[in-house]
Order: structure tokens, then C-alpha cells, then sequence
């Protein structure tokens, strides 16, 4: 599968009907790391990467799912939609699903297929891409649309609730909002952002330390707990304190004493964090790609050493990309413990810069990591029938 008019054939031939096809991104994450649900600031940008979504209503009051990345077909009856997930691909789009009838729509039968090149397990939103894609098909089929911040968390809610994974609000909003060649500032309290344009001559380079990340279960709920521990104790002294955006590092210098040891350490990180996010888009903003590096090489090593979610094969490939002709910043991207790093590189370095950092990457780990060479790209939309964008007036 290589595109929508190859997704547009095989749903034709599978379901015998003429489908409307839409794509919703992955993201990078330039700086900001756990910082979404402590209400505090990211700075992802959309990818080239995406899911895409193709849907029809049927008259038998079934919704029939079909992956073609799963090879799997999943059938469900409208009228009695399933009430939590149960540890399968299904769940993401049947929670969107759930939650358009939590909030109100009544959900008729249809056929929909799906198909993704985000890579599964590497903290690039596969996630949010198969839900805010499953969100456009289903609402065009609804005729409705909802604002972007609102379908932002209405996906954010189908992964909390119904798929059981804990995530903050970033992955769902940056597929929607995304902007070509722009970074997005996101102030996750409030839902404002700030678009960040990415000069013409910096490259996304994307490398796949292969070791997979997930965000259900394993590591992400237990940071997220323990950094709300932390934040317990401030708001002990200083109850405006509701997340640990409100909090400070003198806070922490005050009070880090009555707190367990790894809570103070991740506390430090999520406040710091929030310092360098707005630091970066600042940076970003005046062209100074300098400071956005140092910020990033920051965030790195507070990520791995202060909120121990990197890796050893994720710091590997840090430490050896700046070594590397070319390279602006590079940090592990996503939730952690795998995945991938994110190098900005010089555009006309990006070539050398992905193949010497793969092979030396190879000789010191033993795996050859997947390299991917970027762009920001465009947020979730309708596609035409030869693939094309269509304009929000066509969709
Ligand atoms: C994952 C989550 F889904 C996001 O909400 C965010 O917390 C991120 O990890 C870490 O910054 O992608």
C-alpha cells in the first residue's frame, strides 16, 4: 500500500462502494516532554507520515472495520457499540466512535478502512493519527464538525477511557492544527498556540532507535503519577498550585525535601521543561538555531537523567549525532523509554547526516535504526479522488 488511490481501490473491491478518504498526520515533538498534562507547553510539528481513513454509510446498522496495515476485519453493531477496549487495533477507532455517541451523535452503520505508514511503537503518534482520521471520516459521515481543540479532546478522551492509555492532549492536537514548515508553541492549559515557521534550510531527521515505546501501561502512567505526587506536595503550601505548570524551581528548592527523591527529580524535569519549551519557540521565532539546539541538548539529558524515560540506545544516538557534520539539536521525541530522536539538521547536510548517524548508530548498538528525512507538514483533512488536499469549502 503506498497511497489513497491504492486505499480507495481496495475498499471499492472490498466493501462494493465509493469511499470518502481523509489523512491525519503523526508528530515530532521538538521540545516539551510530559509537559502536555501537567498543563504546560510542546512544540511538536505534523509529519509526512499518516493514517489514512476511508469511509461509506451501509444500511445494516453494522460498523465494519478493516485494517489493511492488521490485515483484519472487526464488526460491531451500531446500536449496541462495545463500552471499553479490549487490547485491540479496534479499539482506537471504535473509542473516537464512542465518544462521538458519548457526546450526543447517534451513530448509524458504515464501512471503513484504514491503512498508516506512522510507524507502530516509535513515539510518533501512530495513535492519534488512527483516531483523529477515525474522527474525520465518522463526522463527515455524521455531517458534522466539530471545532479543532474540541475533536482534539474528544480523541484525547477515546485513548483515556475507552483504549485505557493516559496520554495529555498533544499527539490528538498537532494532528489536527498541524502547518506545513511550522512548529506549533501549544499552551496545554488553555488550548492557545503559536505557529513557529521551520526555515527552508532545516531538515527533520528522524532516527528509530528501533527499541519500542508505548504509552499504555509499562512506564508513562508511572512517571505521570509520580510527578503528581510532587506537584501534592507544593500545593500542600501553595494550594493555587493545581499542576505543575503553577510551580517553580525555587518550589522545588523550598519544598523538594518532603518529597520521595524520583518525585523531586521529575518534578524538576516537567518545570524546567516548560522554561526551555517557551525558550525554544522563542529561539525558533528569531532564527537563533544556536540556542534552540543548546535548549534541545538540555531537554535531553534532563529527559534521560532527571525523568529517566530515554534509553540507552536513545542516548547512543544523541550522543553520536553531535558529532555529526550538520546537526542543529537532537533529542529523544515522544513519550520515552524508545522509540525515536529528532535531529534538526542543515537541509543540504541532511542526506550524509542520516546515513553516517545510521552506521554509526549500527556499530555501536548492533541494530540498524530506521532513518527518515522530514518535513512539518499539514494537519488532519479530506482527500480527493487523485489524492489531492481538498480546500475545507470542497471537504
Ligand atoms: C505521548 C503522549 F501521548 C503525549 O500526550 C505526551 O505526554 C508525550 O507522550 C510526552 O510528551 O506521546
Amino acid at each position: 500500500m503506498h497511497d489513497s488511490a491504492e486505499l480507495r481501490s481496495l475498499y471499492q473491491a472490498r466493501f462494493h462502494a465509493e469511499p470518502a478518504v481523509f489523512a491525519a498526520p503523526g508528530r515530532v515533538n521538538l521540545i516539551g516532554e510530559h509537559t502536555d498534562y501537567a498543563e504546560g507547553f510542546v512544540l511538536p510539528a505534523a509529519i509526512n507520515f499518516a493514517t489514512l481513513a476511508a469511509i461509506s454509510p451501509r444500511d445494516d446498522g453494522k460498523i465494519s472495520i478493516y485494517s489493511e496495515n492488521y490485515r483484519e476485519e472487526r464488526s460491531f453493531d451500531a446500536a449496541s457499540l462495545p463500552e471499553k477496549g479490549n487490547g485491540h487495533w479496534s479499539d482506537y477507532p471504535m473509542g473516537v466512535v464512542h465518544e462521538l455517541a458519548q457526546a450526543g451523535q447517534s451513530i448509524p452503520g458504515f464501512s471503513l478502512s484504514l491503512w498508516g505508514d506512522v510507524p507502530p511503537g516509535s513515539g510518533l503518534s501512530s495513535s492519534a493519527a488512527l483516531e483523529v482520521s477515525t474522527a474525520l471520516a465518522v463526522e463527515w459521515m455524521l455531517g458534522v464538525q466539530y471545532p479543532g481543540p474540541m475533536l482534539a479532546r474528544l480523541c484525547q478522551r477515546a485513548e483515556n477511557e475507552y483504549v485505557g492509555a493516559n496520554c495529555g492532549i498533544m499527539d490528538q492536537f498537532i494532528s489536527i492544527h498541524g502547518k506545513e514548515n511550522h512548529a506549533l508553541l501549544l499552551d496545554c492549559r488553555d488550548l492557545s498556540y503559536k505557529l513557529a515557521p521551520i526555515p527552508d534550510h532545516v531538515a527533520l531527521v528522524i532516527a528509530n532507535t528501533m527499541v519500542k515505546h508505548s504509552v499504555a501501561g509499562g512506564d508513562y502512567p508511572t512517571r505521570r503519577r509520580e510527578s503528581e505526587a510532587a506537584c501534592a506536595v507544593i500545593a500542600r503550601h501553595r494550594p493555587e498550585v493545581k499542576f505543575l505548570r503553577d510551580a517553580t524551581l525555587a518550589d522545588l528548592d523550598r519544598w523538594g525535601s518532603e518529597m520521595e527523591p524520583k518525585a523531586l527529580m521529575r518534578a524538576r524535569h516537567i518545570i524546567s521543561e516548560n522554561l526551555r519549551t517557551v525558550a525554544a519557540a522563542d529561539a525558533l521565532l528569531r532564527g537563533d538555531l544556536k540556542e534552540l539546539g543548546r535548549l534541545m541538548a538540555e531537554a535531553h539529558w534532563s529527559y534521560s537523567r532527571d525523568f529517566e524515560a530515554s534509553c540507552a540506545e536513545a542516548d547512543a544516538m544523541v550522543e553520536l549525532a553531535a558529532d555529526v557534520p550538520g546537526l542543529i539539536g537532537a533529542r529523544l521525541t515522544g513519550g520515552g523509554f524508545g522509540g525515536c530522536t529528532i535531529n534538526l539538521v542543515e537541509q543540504r547536510e541532511a542526506e550524509t547526516f542520516a546515513k553516517t548517524l545510521g552506521e554509526r548508530y549500527a556499530a555501536r548498538i548492533g541494530i540498524v535504526p530506521e532513518m527518515h528525512i522530514c518535513h512539518a507538514s499539514g494537519g488532519a483533512h479530506r482527500l480527493g479522488k487523485t489524492g489531492e488536499r481538498r480546500s475545507a469549502e470542497t471537504a
